[in-house]
């Protein structure tokens, strides 16, 4: 964590601030370790305190006491860190401003009164990009209990059982198999109602000639997987399959361009050019793909206005669609690692045509 705490202190010098207040559960978890909710943690130059209340106390000081002042604060943390603090010649603090509500920055300011707030808008976030090693195993090892659902839901899905009972199994055997929780609520969406990109598991059941788009993940570590998968049951249309085949395309073109060095646009390109020119131009409305890490959903994009140029190390996921109204949809994902050359892909489940 002292890397981590010493890196955030550079932006400290480079914005002339003299603390950081950090209350984002994602944000805090990342400096400190602790993965509970209830933390606030102030940097300084000199100091870095953690305040947690009664639930917390005992397993932060284990978690981050070497690293962090870890104090019990019992009615509000800004009160009592204000305390701490007031010796200390502190008149400009950071804050999260892309993250804290406007009720916070209310109180927040009622409490810090007479210290000016500074707005820190993705500082800390852009700490967060490049993974460290310790990160991308942590990582795998959250994709691998995906993978490992995956490949028992191979088994499970039979004609007859409805998606709830899928996105169930799903979700019950990544528990069972060192999931903390699942990264989101699984999406599970069969026959037309997979042309909704986000369709949500219902009581919908199985039927001959389905496609199955399932997309899921797990936590493990405070570190969330993300993958998705369609396959097919009895004998499905030409024309879902041939969306199949383009999706595939995609997927494998664009994830073997994922290097250092390209932005997040070059590579959705690459998919998107692919999918309008086979004749599906206004079915796939969404990005190619995101940053994942602690949360399921972080920067960098790889969509049509992602700018970020890509570095070793990131992670990212890259999963094109085809959704037809009224008809069906395909989706694949994989989670990959930027490298200098081709990318280390973490997700393992087979991605060619699967049909039950
Ligand atoms: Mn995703």
């Amino acid at each position: 964590m002292n890397k981590r705490i010493n890196q955030l202190r550079k932006v400290l010098t480079d914005k002339k601030l003299d603390g950081v207040l950090i209350t984002s559960r994602p944000n805090t978890l990342y400096l400190s370790g602790f993965p509970g909710s209830a933390s606030t943690i102030f940097i300084s130059h000199k100091r870095a305190i953690f305040l947690t209340d009664f639930r917390y106390i005992e397993f932060s000081k284990k978690r981050c006491g070497n690293d962090y002042e870890v104090m019990l604060y019992e009615k509000n943390p800004l009160v009592f860190l204000l305390e701490q603090i007031k010796n200390d010649k502190i008149s400009k603090i950071g804050f999260e401003d892309q993250i804290v509500s406007y009720a916070s920055y209310l109180e927040i300011s009622e409490q810090l009164d007479g210290i000016e707030l500074i707005g820190l808008k993705d500082e800390i976030t852009k700490l967060r990009l490049v993974k460290e090693n310790g990160e991308i195993k942590t990582l795998q090892k959250a994709v691998d209990i995906a993978d490992q659902a995956f490949t028992h839901i191979l088994k499970y899905i039979k004609v007859g059982i409805s998606e709830i009972d899928i996105a169930a199994e799903i979700e019950h055997f990544m528990r069972k198999n060192g999931a903390e929780k699942q990264s989101f609520d699984s999406i599970v969406a069969s026959g037309k109602r997979s042309s909704l990109p986000h369709g949500h598991a219902t009581d919908k059941l199985i039927e001959p000639g389905d496609g199955i788009t399932m997309d899921f993940g797990a936590i493990y570590n405070g570190y969330c997987s993300d993958m998705t998968r369609t396959v097919f049951i009895g004998k499905p249309e030409q024309k879902i399959l041939d969306i199949y085949a383009t999706v595939f395309k995609a997927q494998t073109i664009a994830e073997d361009a994922v290097h250092s060095g390209k932005t997040g646009m070059e590579i959705d390109k690459i998919a998107r050019d692919i999918i309008y020119d086979a004749g599906y131009e206004g079915m796939f409305g969404h990005g190619l793909g995101h940053g994942v890490g602690i949360e399921v959903h972080e920067e960098p994009r790889l969509s049509t206005t992602g700018n970020i140029v890509l570095e070793n190390g990131m992670v990212v996921t890259v999963e094109p669609g085809i959704y037809a109204p009224n008809y069906g949809g395909v989706r694949i994902e994989d989670m990959v690692v930027v490298n200098d050359d081709l990318p280390k892909v973490l997700t393992s489940s087979k991605k060619e045509l699967i049909i039950l």
